[in-house]
């Protein structure tokens, strides 16, 4: 697969490839000629080719070109060049068989069709026998499309940050990035669009990844109940089968072809504070000083446009922000990064000295119609133009611009408004014939990288920033998307709403978001529009705590969101809800680095872990917080109503040593305003630090293990891990990193817990381990490490616990409990 670029005339070979007909499917008819490739097969039908090919381990690609001529082949999406897998092929009267071990192609000859099968031949995903893929003319290329047998106890996740609820099944999702000012549970398209979804029957996955850039939909049962499809208004039927079977690995292996997030600043996972807009610098200051006095954890706080000079972008307004620079160095000496916005649209302000205008006009980086005027458009600066982003050297302009922005001391970067939003337009989007150059020097209409160009954008700010600042790890937070974005920024659900319904929303967006590749997601705590209640504001707070990316922010109309705003009772939930997030800091980036090795996700639906456990399939309101945590939010006012359901296996209550299994009967949680429905899975250790202010400050104490002991008949896994380097540089990349897995084993009398070093390259901010064991009923007659007996171990009969220190604990060592 090559970086993106265009043969020419794709659009015009469209156009002669037969007599438009009616609008109207053609659908595949019977195979002819087999050609077989070393990967897999090409199968004529007529002048139509269907390519199958193994593309990586575990991975089909399927292929379509009604007129014989494939679209040239490269993505913004995928970038896994991965050699593919060798493949057998064999033919008989009805079908062309290519097996890949993990997942075989099954080409049905008569009509023209495939089944994907997995190793033990149970079909994954079938094309319907009486509707095979298919293409109908329309005034811009074919439109496409593809039908499959729907299973009845089929569930199916994923697209992104679709709303309602996180079993898409039964539903029609169009894919085209929107500015969804105020979407509610209904709406769609929203922000993003990130066409890959998981389908999951009876504890078995595969996945689907759709890589078209234009217009698309997604039929997953709201049009029959027979079958299910996918197709775009234009480009090519080109989609990627993923076999599991656990969900998880489909994740995996979709985050292998589409790239995964780099490893975040740590900062990153500290609480982020914004509102539309602190201005001027006096309010800002007022802010930063305000959650250092009242001790409110913290790492960020985010300038909104109003600190823009008439909203163009890469200016700063003097005359309410004198002393920009100083204010961000004080900031900074606080512990608190600044994080600017920087929309897209460049002001249309020619002859006024304004840079981004005038340099991206000498370097023809704007994007233009077709009779080669500039295409204008007005937002926030009034009349805008846009980059070209497809360009290499206009993403290079871009990416310069932050050059003084870095310089200030600028910490990280949000690209709004880039679906792109226009103002006043009907679709409040760019002209759909405004022209996109390519790489290859032809180009494509808005039509077709609609979808990409948000994408684009982060990926310009991304890059740029790389160059400006090789040794730090960029930020940028982007609200549009398409898939692979996850390789340039993290993001967030959009202008959400201050009600109930929005916070309970916001789980099952975020679960998507992190099944389809972008685990590094928030929602605006307090919700964007509106005025939360004192009672939402803090669940807000409560629930946003466990959330990848947890950012406080308010539209400007609204009253304040901050956390001391309703007085000390309030503000102290809301604290308790923050520390608690800051003392888990070593588990949470421990789960980013999983997230960005393998693309697990860091917010994840109970499924994920429990594929067998289908009374999970629909519960969207509960998640699991990295690997071992189970969180059962309250996002209901009602204080009289919350159960909660436990994955299979035993749980503890965070922090406690009371136990409880999962149960057919759902348990009835206390929902008081204090209480944090949080379990812990017995067989879990869990690292933690002593609290912060913010990420750099170096924490007071040892790191803290909390084991929670699994009982002696349940033989859970008992395990945890600790990734730690130094948050910021990229040094981790040459081995600058601790990684450390602890086990223990639990039986009648005794139990074990254990360290092992795995890789030594990095020395954190601690030298002890404060060891606290939950679940021990009776007090040990003998605690030891490495065999000695340990000093100064404490049993507390009411808790259920031992706690000890481990000293100089960058080591392997074995602690044993023994009655
Ligand atoms: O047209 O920058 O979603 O978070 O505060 C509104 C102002 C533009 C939309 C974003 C919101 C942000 C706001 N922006």
């Amino acid at each position: 697969m090559k970086a993106w670029g265009w043969a020419a005339c794709t659009l015009l070979a469209w156009g002669l490839a037969g007599p438009l007909e009616a609008a109207g499917w053609r659908h595949l008819g019977e195979a002819g000629k087999v050609e077989r490739r070393a990967d897999g097969a090409i199968v004529h039908s007529g002048p139509a080719r269907l390519q199958v090919s193994a593309y990586a381990p575990g991975v089909f690609r399927v292929r379509l070109a009604p007129d014989g001529r494939f679209d040239v082949d490269a993505s913004w999406a995928v970038v896994q060049d991965a050699a593919p897998p060798t493949v057998s092929v064999g033919e008989t009267r009805e079908a062309v068989r290519i097996d890949a071990g993990e997942i075989v192609a099954v080409v049905h000859r008569s009509p023209l069709r495939v089944t994907f099968t997995d190793r033990e031949g149970r079909t994954l995903l079938a094309d319907a026998p009486d509707m095979p893929m298919a293409w109908a003319d329309s005034a811009h290329g074919p439109r496409v499309r593809a039908w499959k047998t729907m299973p009845a106890d089929e569930h199916y996740y994923g697209l992104g940050d679709k709303a309602g609820p996180l079993d898409r099944r039964g539903r029609a999702f169009t894919m085209w990035n929107t500015d969804a000012y105020s979407w509610q549970g209904h709406s769609d398209p929203l922000y993003k669009s990130i066409p890959f979804f998981i389908g999951l029957r009876a504890g078995n996955a595969y996945g689907v990844f759709f890589d078209n850039t234009h217009r698309s939909s997604f039929d997953l049962g709201k049009e029959s109940e027979e079958y299910f499809s996918f197709g775009a208004e234009g480009g090519a039927l080109d989609y990627y089968v993923i076999a599991g079977p656990q969900p998880a690995k489909v994740i995996e292996r979709y985050t292998a072809l589409t790239g995964r997030t780099p490893l975040p600043p740590l900062w990153t996972l500290g609480f982020q504070q914004s509102r539309y807009s602190y201005n001027p610098e006096a309010k800002v200051r007022e802010i930063a000083a305000k959650l250092r006095t009242q001790r409110i954890p913290s790492d960020a706080i985010y300038l909104d446009i109003d600190y823009q000079q008439g909203y163009a972008p890469f200016t700063v307004d003097r005359a309410q922000f004198p002393h920009f620079e100083d204010m961000i160095a004080d900031l900074r000496t606080q512990g608190l990064r600044t994080v600017l916005i920087t929309d897209l649209h460049i002001k249309h302000d020619p002859g006024k000295g304004y840079a981004p205008f005038d340099s991206g006009l000498a370097a023809d980086a704007f994007i233009r119609n077709p009779d080669g005027s500039l295409y204008v458009g007005p937002v926030w600066p009034g009349y805008a133009v846009f980059p070209d982003f497809t360009l290499n050297r206009v993403r290079e302009w871009w990416g310069g611009l932050y050059r003084d922005f870095a310089a200030m001391g600028a910490a990280g970067y949000w690209n709004d408004m880039n679906e792109p939003s226009v103002f006043r337009v009907p679709g409040n989007t760019m002209s759909l014939d405004a022209v996109h150059r390519m790489e290859d020097g032809t180009a494509r209409d808005h039509r077709a990288i609609h979808n990409a160009y948000g994408m684009l954008n982060a990926r310009a700010t991304y890059e740029g920033l790389l160059e400006l600042q090789p040794k730090q790890r960029p930020f940028v937070l982007t609200r549009a998307a398409y898939a692979g974005a996850q390789r340039y920024a993290a993001t967030w659900t959009g202008d959400n709403t201050a009600s109930w319904h929005h916070l309970a929303q916001s789980t099952s967006n975020l679960l998507s978001l992190g099944l389809s590749g972008m685990a590094l997601a928030g929602d605006d705590v307090g919700g964007f529009i509106g005025s939360p209640p004192p009672d939402l504001l803090t669940r807000w707070f409560q629930l946003g705590a466990f959330n990848p990316v947890f950012r406080n922010h308010a539209a400007t109309d609204t009253r304040p969101h901050e956390a001391w705003v309703d007085g000390a009772k309030q503000e102290a939930l809301r604290r308790a809800a923050i520390e608690q997030r800051y003392r888990l800091l070593p588990y949470l980036y421990t789960a980013a680095e999983e997230n960005a090795r393998t693309g697990m996700p860091i917010m994840r639906p109970v499924f994920l872990q429990f594929p067998q456990a289908e009374t999970f399939y629909g519960n969207d309101r509960d998640f699991l917080f990295g690997a071992d945590l189970f969180i059962a939010p309250v996002a209901d006012e009602r204080l009289d109503a919350h159960t909660v359901t436990l994955p299979p296996g035993e749980w503890y209550a965070f922090g406690t040593s009371t136990r409880q299994v999962a149960a057919k009967e759902p348990i009835r949680f206390d929902p008081r305003p204090q209480a944090v429905p949080v379990y812990a899975r017995a067989g879990a250790i869990v690292p933690m630090q002593p609290l912060v202010q913010h990420t750099g400050q170096t924490p007071d104490g040892p790191l803290q293990l909390h084991v929670y002991l699994p009982s002696a008949q349940a033989n859970a896994p008992c395990a945890g891990a600790l990734y730690q380097d130094d948050g910021e540089s990229f040094d981790y990349r040459d081995g600058a990193f601790l990684r450390i897995a602890y086990a223990c084993e639990a039986t009648q009398a005794s139990a074990a817990i254990e360290s092992r070093i795995e890789h030594d390259g990095f020395t954190p901010w601690w030298r002890d381990a404060e060891v606290t064991v939950f679940g021990v009923e009776r007090k040990p007659a003998s605690v030891t490490l490495d065999g000695i007996a340990v000093e100064g171990w404490r049993f507390d009969g009411k808790a259920g616990t031992v706690v000890l220190t481990v000293p100089q604990a960058r080591r392997n060592w074995r602690v044993e409990l023994r009655e």
